[in-house]
């Protein structure tokens, strides 16, 4: 079974096989972790959203992404640091609300690059907080939601074996370790 593990870091640098980028449904990576995930891959984020939109033809045959479904791309410049796969998922815009609707969403974005990675293959996968940022959703219940997802997955799991959830500031770190009784 997987250990699912919290961690301060930058997920442009960490070194999992694959990292999962909080996307949104165009794949236009106009700010946040994926701003910093398509500069650090390609150098040029319009280069990359290039990547992204061409994958994303090729892998679900239309220009958008529903929650659930997600697109891979390759790490390019940050392969550098062990990343092989960059897997593009889309959760739910909150702006400040959290309701079962909007939990949902996210435990599908969390499923579908769990099934994504398994499918690839890999060892360890490293998620930053999809939807804690822009998309305005509590950390506190995305954390919580990461925590359910990754139990329900376990059973399921063969080729992971480490599964990190990616802090990016020690204040969100340290609510992180809390919501999950100390860590
Ligand atoms: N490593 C790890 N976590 C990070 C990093 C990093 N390098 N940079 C930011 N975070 P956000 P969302 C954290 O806004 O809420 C984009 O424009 C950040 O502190 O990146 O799902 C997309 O294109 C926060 O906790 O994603 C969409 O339009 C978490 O990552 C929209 O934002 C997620 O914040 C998606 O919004």
């Amino acid at each position: 079974m997987p250990s699912f593990e919290i961690v301060r870091g930058d997920v442009t640098r960490f070194p999992a096989e694959a990292i999962v980028n909080a996307a949104n449904r165009y794949l236009e990576h106009g700010g946040g972790v994926a701003y910093a995930i398509a500069r650090a891959a390609a150098g040029d984020v319009s280069e990359y959203i290039r990547i992204s939109k061409e994958a994303m033809r090729e892998q679900l045959g239309k220009d958008y992404i529903d929650h659930g479904e997600v697109v891979v791309t390759p790490a390019l410049r940050l392969e550098k640091h062990g990343i092989r796969w960059v897997i593009h998922t889309v959760g739910p815009y909150c702006g400040g609300r959290w309701d079962e609707d909007k939990k949902e969403k996210l435990r599908r974005a969390i499923l579908g690059a769990l099934k994504k990675a398994e499918e690839l293959g890999v060892k360890t996968i490293a998620f930053p907080a999809i939807s804690a940022g822009i998309y305005g959703c509590p950390l506190e219940e995305v954390v919580r939601t990461f925590a359910e997802v990754v139990r329900e997955f376990e059973k399921e799991a063969r080729s992971l074996e480490r599964i990190y959830l990616v802090l990016y500031s020690e204040r969100d770190y340290g609510r992180a370790v809390e919501v999950l009784g100390g860590g």
